[in-house]
Order: C-alpha cells, then sequence, then structure tokens
C-alpha cells in the first residue's frame, strides 16, 4: 500500500521503434547541430566549445538511450535474476569519451566535430567530473558497473543524487582549502529524470500495533524519492544498464501556503528545505566516520527507494504467471551492499515484506538473508561504523525492533547451537548496549545477515578472517569470501593512453586484450624486443609531456619530461604515508645541496608529484599538504638543484586529473604501513600502464607483485603480522630511528621550508607524542628501508633498457586486475547470475 505511483509497467507497452542512427561523419555532424539548435540551454548561434559539448553529449545520449530502452525490455522479458549494487558512492568521473569509446564511434564524433571547427579532445574536456564519491570506494562501484555493462549481466547500480559532490581543492598559502563543486550547475546531459519513478520515505513516527498483531510504522515525515538514470554502456555489447540515482522531493501539499500568506516564509517552506538537505552534500568523509543524523537519513533514504523499486520490478515481471511467490525473491534479486553505508537494507527489507506484503518473521528472514551480501573496505576501527541506539530509535523506531529482534535470535541460536561461543558474544552480537554510549554495530548487522561477506584483496579478506570476523568464522565457514578489486581496462588502458593502447594492439595482432585482459601476458615474449622497446619509450615520452604540459597550466612549475615521473596520488591520509614520501623527497633535497655539481650529474633527476584531498576536519591530513607545497615552493626555486629535483603538489586530485597523471608516470608509490590498506587500486592503474611500483606489502600490492615478477617490484617495509610486535618495541623505546629520518625531520624543524609550524606533525613521528601515537603508522621504522629501494629505483632508471623491459613487464602482467575479472567472480560466487545480452 505504501507504493505508489511508478508506471514502468507500461514500458513493455511501447513500442519498439528502432529510430536510424547517424553513421556518416556528415550525419552526425547535423545531428550535433541539430542538438545545439533545439535544445533550448544556451542562447542561439554560438557554438563555442562549451556549446558544443553539450550538443556533441546529447546526440550521443540519443544512440545510448536506444540501446538502454532495449535492455530493459530485454530483461524484463527475460526475467532473469538481477544484481542490485547499493552504493552511497559512484565516483564516475567524465562520461563523453567512455561512451563514444564504448559505442566505437571515436572517428566518426571525431571527424562530425572537425567539420563543425572543433576537436573532440578539447570538446571532451568541457565535461565536468561526476564527483559523487570520495575516494577507492566510489570508483570501484563505477569500474564495478562498466564490467556489469560490459559482461552484458542483468545488473545495475543503485545511489544517490547528491546536489555538491566532492568538495574541489584549491590550494592557497594556507593550504587546502574546500570549495563546494556544483556539478549539476548547468545540467547534465548524462541522466534523465523519471517522474513516473517516485517512492514515499518516511523518517521518524512511531509504531502502531493492529488487533491482529501486526505492526505498522505511521507518522512522522515523508519524503519523496524520484529517480534519475544515468546510462552506462558496456563495451562491444548493445547492454546499456543503468545507474538509478535518487533525488528527495517534498510534496506540494508540504509547502504551506498559510504560513506562507502570513509572511512566515522560511517556515512554510521547512519541510521542503528539510527534503533538500538529504541529498544536498555528499558525505565528505573517507575513512572517518561520524554521527551526524543526515548521514543516517541519507543512508535509509537509499536503501528505502531502492528497495521499494526492487519490489515493484519483481512484481512487475510476473510473466503473466499470475502472482509472484515470493519464495523465488532470492532467485530473481540479489543485493550487494558496498560496505554498511546501505546496511539498513536489512531491517528495511524485513519491514517491507513483513509490514506491506504480509509475510511472517521466518519467511522474511529467509528472503532476506538468502538476498544480500556485504563487501567490506576497511579494517580501520575508526570507519567502522556505529550508530547511537537513541538516534535509531527516534529516526527508525520499527527498523530498530527488528534489528533487536534479529540481535534476540541471534543470540539464542549461539546460546543454543554453540554454547562454546557465548563467551565471545559480547563483541558478536548487533546492539552493544554498553550504558556509556548504547550503539548499533552495522558491520555485525552485515554479517549476521549477509549470506557471503568479501573483502578486496587476499590479504585483506584474511584479515577480516583472522581478526575482525574471526568470532564469527567457525560459526559460518563459508560465508567469507576474498574478491580482489579491478579496474576497468576501458578507461584505464584504452581511453586514457590510445598511444600505449594501439601498440599493445599492434604486438599482440589483437584488440582482444580490452575485453579479455589477460591476454596481455603476451607482450612478455616481446620484452626485450628493441623495437617494441622503442615504441613503448616513445608512447610514455608523449604522455610524459602531456602531463608535463597539464601541471605547468595547473600550477605553473615546468617540469622535465626527460626526469624520472614519480607520482603519489590519492586520499591524504596518515596510514597511507605521504610523509614518508616528502620526507624521503626532503632528504634527498639536503643531499643534493650538499654535492659538488659534478656528484649531481650523476644522480637521476626526478619530479616528485603528489596529489589528493584531505578530510576538511583531519588536522594532520591538511598539515601535510601544506608541507608539500611548502616544500615545492623552495626546492623548485632552488636553482643549485632544480634541475635533478622538483615536487610538485598536483591540486584537486579527480577522476579526469588521473587519466592524465597515470599515463604518464614511470614510478607510483603505495607505501601505506602493512595491512593497513584494504586493497588500493590506483597500484592496478598506474601498472597496467607500465608505471613501475615502489610499495610495501600491502593490499592489493601483494598480488601485483606476485603477477608481475617480484624483480619488476621495489618492495621495502615491514609485514603486516611484524606491526603490532613493532608498535610495542616503539611504545617501549626500544626503537633506534635511522640517522637519515631524524636529519630529515631535523631539517624541518631549522625552518628551511618556511615559518610554518610542522612540529605537531613531526611530534606525531615520535615515540612519545603530545597525541599519544608514538608513531603508529610506523613512518621511522620503515624509513631506512624506504629509501633504501629508492637508491635502487634511481640505479634501475639509469638503465634504459631494463628500465623499459620492466614496464613492459608491468603492463604484461595486470591482466588479472581487470574488473571485469572481478565481476565474473562477484557473478558466479556471490550472486549468481548470468549473461543475458540484447540480441
Ligand atoms: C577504500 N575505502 C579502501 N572508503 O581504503 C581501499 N569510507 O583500500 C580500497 O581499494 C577501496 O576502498 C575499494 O575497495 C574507501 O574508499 C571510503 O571512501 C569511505 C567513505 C565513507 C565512509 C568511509
Amino acid at each position: 500500500a505504501n507504493i505508489k505511483g511508478c508506471g514502468i509497467s507500461a514500458a513493455h507497452k511501447v513500442p519498439a521503434v528502432a529510430h536510424p542512427l547517424a553513421e556518416k561523419p556528415s550525419e552526425i555532424a547535423s545531428n550535433i547541430n541539430y542538438h545545439a539548435q533545439f535544445s533550448p540551454h544556451f542562447s542561439p548561434f554560438k557554438f563555442e566549445p562549451e556549446q558544443a559539448y553539450y550538443a556533441t553529449a546529447e546526440s550521443v545520449r540519443d544512440r545510448l538511450i536506444q540501446q538502454w530502452n532495449e535492455t530493459y525490455r530485454h530483461f524484463h522479458n527475460v526475467d532473469p535474476k538481477q544484481t542490485y549494487y547499493m552504493s552511497m558512492e559512484f565516483l564516475q568521473g567524465r562520461a563523453l569519451t567512455n561512451a563514444i569509446g564504448n559505442l566505437n564511434v571515436q572517428d566518426a564524433y571525431g571527424d562530425a566535430l572537425k567539420k563543425l571547427g572543433h576537436e573532440l579532445e578539447e570538446i571532451t574536456e568541457q565535461e565536468k567530473d561526476a564527483a559523487l564519491g570520495n575516494g577507492g570506494l566510489g570508483r570501484l562501484a563505477s569500474c564495478f558497473l562498466d564490467s556489469m555493462a560490459t559482461l552484458s549481466l542483468p545488473a545495475w547500480g543503485y545511489g544517490l543524487r547528491y546536489k555538491y559532490g566532492l568538495f574541489k581543492q584549491r590550494i592557497t598559502k594556507e593550504g587546502q582549502e574546500e570549495i563546494a563543486e556544483d556539478w549539476l550547475e548547468k545540467f547534465s546531459p548524462w541522466e534523465v529524470v523519471r517522474h513516473d519513478i517516485i517512492y514515499p520515505v518516511r523518517f521518524f513516527g512511531s509504531v502502531e500495533v493492529n488487533p491482529n498483531g501486526s505492526r505498522n510504522w505511521v507518522g512522522g515525515e515523508v519524503v519523496q524519492a524520484l529517480a534519475y538514470d544515468v546510462p552506462i554502456p558496456g563495451y562491444k555489447t548493445k547492454n546499456t544498464i543503468s545507474l538509478r540515482l535518487w533525488e528527495a522531493k517534498a510534496c506540494a501539499e508540504d509547502f504551506d501556503l498559510f504560513q506562507f500568506n502570513d509572511s512566515q516564509y522560511e517556515s512554510a517552506a521547512e519541510l521542503h528545505s528539510r527534503a533538500q538537505q538529504i541529498c544536498a552534500v555528499l558525505y565528505p568523509g573517507d575513512v572517518k566516520e561520524n554521527g551526524k543524523l543526515l548521514r543516517l537519513k541519507q543512508q535509509f533514504f537509499l536503501c528505502s527507494a531502492s528497495l521499494q523499486d526492487i519490489i515493484f520490478r519483481f512484481k512487475e515481471r510476473k510473466l503473466g504467471k499470475g502472482s509472484r511467490q515470493w519464495s523465488e525473491f532470492p532467485s530473481k534479486v540479489a543485493v550487494q551492499m558496498n560496505d554498511t553505508h546501505p546496511t539498513l537494507a536489512i531491517p528495511e527489507l524485513m519491514r517491507l515484506l513483513m509490514d506491506e506484503e504480509g509475510l511472517g518473521w521466518d519467511e522474511a528472514w529467509d528472503i532476506t538473508t538468502r538476498t544480500v551480501a556485504y563487501t567490506n573496505h576497511t579494517v580501520l576501527p575508526e570507519a567502522l561504523e556505529k550508530w547511537s541506539q537513541a538516534v535509531m530509535w527516534k529516526l527508525l523506531p520499527r527498523h530498530m525492533e527488528i534489528i533487536e529482534e534479529i540481535d534476540k535470535r541471534f543470540i539464542a541460536m549461539i546460546r543454543k547451537a554453540r554454547p562454546d561461543l557465548e563467551i565471545k558474544l559480547p563483541s558478536m552480537c548487533i546492539l552493544d548496549n554498553n550504558p556509556q554510549k548504547s550503539v548499533v554495530r552495522m558491520a555485525n548487522l552485515c554479517v549476521v545477515s549477509a549470506h557471503t561477506v568479501n573483502g578486496v584483496a587476499q590479504l585483506h579478506s584474511d584479515i577480516l578472517k583472522s581478526e575482525l570476523f574471526a568470532d564469527y568464522v567457525s560459526l559460518w565457514p563459508t560465508k567469507f569470501q576474498n574478491k580482489t578489486n579491478g579496474i576497468t581496462p576501458r578507461r584505464w588502458l584504452r581511453f586514457c593512453s590510445p598511444e600505449l593502447s594501439s601498440i599493445i594492439t599492434k604486438w599482440l595482432k589483437t584488440e582482444e586484450w580490452i575485453t579479455n585482459l589477460d591476454l596481455l601476458t603476451g607482450l612478455r615474449q616481446f620484452a626485450n624486443n628493441a623495437d617494441l622497446q622503442a615504441e613503448w619509450a616513445s608512447a610514455k615520452m608523449a604522455n610524459k609531456q602531456r602531463l608535463a604540459e597539464y601541471i605547468e597550466r595547473a600550477t605553473g612549475v615546468s617540469i622535465d619530461p626527460n626526469s624520472l615521473f614519480d607520482i603519489q596520488v590519492k586520499r591524504i591520509h596518515e596510514y597511507k604515508r605521504q610523509l614518508l614520501n616528502i620526507l624521503g623527497a626532503i632528504y634527498r633535497y639536503k643531499k643534493l645541496k650538499e654535492m659538488s655539481p659534478e656528484e649531481r650529474k650523476k644522480t637521476t633527476s626526478r619530479t616528485i608529484m603528489i596529489g589528493g584531498k584531505a578530510f576538511a576536519t583531519y588536522t594532520n591530513a591538511k598539515r601535510i599538504v601544506k608541507l608539500v607545497n611548502d616544500v615545492g615552493a623552495v626546492v623548485n626555486n632552488d636553482p643549485e638543484v632544480n634541475s635533478y629535483l622538483k615536487v610538485v603538489f598536483v591540486p584537486n586530485y579527480n577522476v579526469s586529473v588521473a587519466e592524465i597523471l597515470i599515463p604518464g608516470s614511470e614510478l607510483s608509490q603505495h607505501i601505506s604501513t602493512a595491512g593497513m590498506e584494504a586493497s588500493g587500486t590506483s597500484n592496478m592503474k598506474f601498472a597496467l600502464n607500465g608505471c613501475l611500483i615502489i610499495g610495501t606489502l600491502d593490499g592489493a600490492n601483494v598480488e601485483i607483485r606476485e603477477e608481475i615478477g617480484e624483480e619488476n617490484f621495489f618492495l621495502f617495509g615491514a609485514t603486516a603480522d611484524e606491526v603490532p610486535r613493532l608498535r610495542k618495541e616503539r611504545e617501549n623505546g626500544k626503537f633506534k630511528p635511522d640517522p637519515r629520518f631524524e636529519e630529515a625531520k631535523e631539517f624541518i624543524r631549522s625552518g628551511a621550508f618556511g615559518s610554518y609550524d610542522f612540529n605537531p606533525l613531526l611530534d606525531s613521528l615520535e615515540g612519545n607524542s603530545g597525541f599519544g601515537r608514538g608513531d603508529y603508522f610506523l613512518v621511522g621504522q620503515d624509513f631506512p628501508g624506504y629509501m633504501d629501494a629508492q637508491a635502487k629505483v634511481d640505479e634501475a632508471y639509469k638503465d634504459r633498457k631494463r628500465w623499459l623491459k620492466m614496464s613492459i613487464l608491468s603492463t604484461a602482467g595486470s591482466g588479472k586486475f581487470s574488473s571485469d575479472r572481478t565481476i565474473a567472480q562477484y557473478a558466479k560466487e556471490i550472486w549468481n547470475i548470468e549473461e543475458c545480452r540484447v540480441p
């Protein structure tokens, strides 16, 4: 009864008309022209790059819509089991190059635009990134959508349509400044609003008990969830799937005309502005959670709207069989929860099945647990979501009843079936009833309810089993799985480095590697071939030049494409250890200063680039940004050494900046404290692009090194199982710092990089810091190993042939890290879904 107003069922009644698509460049040019004239977004007679971008995007979108409708109709008719990837974040980046590439119409669109006086490359740069995500977790979701479409899987994504995505980072004298990024400022040509797809979502209120004992959630406030669909085209398939983003709206009746007429303008529109707040901003934290009520509202809004939609579709596809049996639900629906952020899907599905559809507890529980699966992305304790029970009772009273019941039944089951686990119950159960701060542990709710729990790299999945979720393993030995992350080779090689791609295609004599990335191993036999090496070097140089031009435009610093391009780009976090990198750079600078001009000439010239955003209230992360910038200002302006070393902070790192940086890099740093980076995914992008890695045995580094060979990987640092002991030794004052480490810190303290007070940052690296951290991330411990590995990098780079061979072998060994492989494993081992290809 709660579900209202969604006429999707009419879709299959609309006649399937295939409109002829423009094929020749001249036809495409006139189609673009048509959009420039008749899509009224700008005043007429202007055809600057910006207008050309919107007109081109709309022309491409027409093609997508046709495939999209066919895909929806095909899924509807076949009625396969379908996966719904539920995520609070999708970091899509730009869509135009990707759409044109996946549709395989690059040349036709390039020629058409030339006829209109524009270059495709210049036009694509007009597009703003869709940045509805913070970092790795959001970008992974977007790579997954690309692979699900490419593998022609019946799947789609659900997320939120934030007005402001991830903030824009500006660097000033003070360091990082955050600016709201309005990606919808001029509208997005890639979304289609579905005015017929709208569901009510309730907050607050109370639980009403009916005479027959059934329960109902009533009262409170109700907002509407309105669907916006973004087409996701697959590569070399007609399948075009949907990313459905929900926007919150209030009803017209919620506008209080009486108050308005009485000049109470703000309170008249109060419900409207409260609804608007829900999708106003992406939660800006990566890793750290805080207990904002609004964040909880966002999470519930996503879960409730998506599940109502899923149930609607389940009923809609009944194929003339009369009404569906609810027991069929898990064989038609798989819900993947991207971390604990969509955990409320569990009690919400229970509520919908029981209170709205009239099922009993046992049947609802059976359906729910066979439907939902959970992916964990971090073991950092501060990132494990815990919601205050008091807040939850207020916002979602019916869901709290259900969670209590799940917990009660779980405890009873343990006591009956596994009395040996009784002593573990305080940490295994869902509700932490500690009177100081009684909370709901979302990860525990996921583990208890989901049929599968997976980590995102082998080491991470092992740590989940041996530490975080160790207590549950003997209870449910087959529940825990590994799905090593992957990246889409379309965006991260084929489209961002066309030069290198055509060389690969030429030497492999096939383009098939784009959808079967394991074929890259075919390059191994040519790794020493002088012709391949020459071509490889020239493609790399072209990418380095493009990158150097970008850096000059973005920062004003001119860098030398003949120097070694060394890059670390990711969110700024102490565990990712950008501090280790910059301390190494500082030491290098100091040594260069001490050398004679002759000695300097023998060194390997380097350009160190560091980029990434710091969470707005994460003080130490912001200090790191400031330090990198201040070091750059000194080093880059020091005429004695600046032809041997440059340090550049790359501002506003995002997906489209990554698309320039990664193809142009030669060395990249993935140097987190072992055991702390769940997987990392940029490590895969760099390796795929022939960039060598310096890194620790952490996350997916372990598997990358296995694949490309240990002789092609610059390894250093403590291992994950050594870390706890080393931390203890550090605490007990048993650690003896390397003199080079002390020298680098002392150099900063001496004021070599200006007068800003970096002492709090440096203190965090000492045994007994003011923060009591005592170098928790073991920067001092790993510093000497890091410097030695860097010395090996310098030596290796001097041998051009050896370096090129290692570079080719990096690409050749990256096949495993295609998200096509990852998604095929999810499909088979978790979702139990199969290809459903549009004929
Ligand atoms: C990342 N997690 C992992 N979290 O850090 C990374 N957190 O190792 C892994 O490769 C990647 O996930 C994909 O599996 C994140 O990016 C967040 O962004 C996040 C956002 C909100 C709250 C907590």
